[in-house]
């Protein structure tokens, strides 16, 4: 089932998510709805907070080398921990709940991280490129940070400006 993508300046989005204890069925329909709603916005990753579900769980699915984003490639994360962080690395970074709004923010190039899949199975990961990227900016979501969050103080009072003009033209 698709859900309702709640959008920047819900304060619902600044909320903490909570650890995840049962990797049962509820668990299994959160995130088929998650990649439902992802794949119907055209996103690559999505946190369960973005869907109103304050738990620790995340997807990503990126597109491969063909450039097309198929479900095989899809990675549900459940309770992520960082392990290490290496580097640093500039993106235009956007997010299903500030659409069409893009800005550069630097996170570390590579990453260890571990984590749980959907039947409660331990995974430890390295990634870099895109993943590493993607992988950061669901985390923050859990810690209810959002990536405008992390842009110089004159680019976020233009952000500000700009999305109040958007949301009064909306009206
Ligand atoms: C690198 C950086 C950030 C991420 C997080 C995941 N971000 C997304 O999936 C963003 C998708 C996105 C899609 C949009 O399109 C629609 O809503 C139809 C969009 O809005 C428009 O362009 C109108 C904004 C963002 C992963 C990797
Ligand atoms: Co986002």
């Amino acid at each position: 089932m698709q859900r309702e993508i709640i959008t920047y300046p819900n304060k619902i989005l600044k909320q903490k998510s909570k650890d995840i204890e049962s990797f049962d069925k509820d668990l299994h329909t959160l995130l088929d709805d998650m990649y439902e709603t992802m794949v119907s916005k055209n996103g690559i990753g999505l946190a369960a907070i973005q869907i109103n579900v304050p738990l620790n769980a995340f997807i990503i699915n990126l597109p491969n080398k063909n450039d097309e984003q198929i479900k095989e490639d899809l990675v549900e994360i459940i309770n992520p921990k960082f392990i290490e962080k290496k580097g640093s690395t500039i993106y235009t970074e956007g997010c299903l709940s500030i659409p069409e709004y893009y800005d550069d923010v630097d996170r570390a190039e590579w990453i260890e991280v571990e984590y749980f899949d959907r039947y409660g199975k331990k995974v430890l990961a390295q990634y870099d490129g895109l993943m590493a990227i993607a992988f950061q900016h669901e985390c923050d979501h859990l810690l209810g940070e959002l990536f405008i969050e992390k842009l110089s103080f004159l680019k976020r009072k233009k952000f500000e400006k700009e999305w109040k003009k958007k949301l009064k033209g909306s009206k």
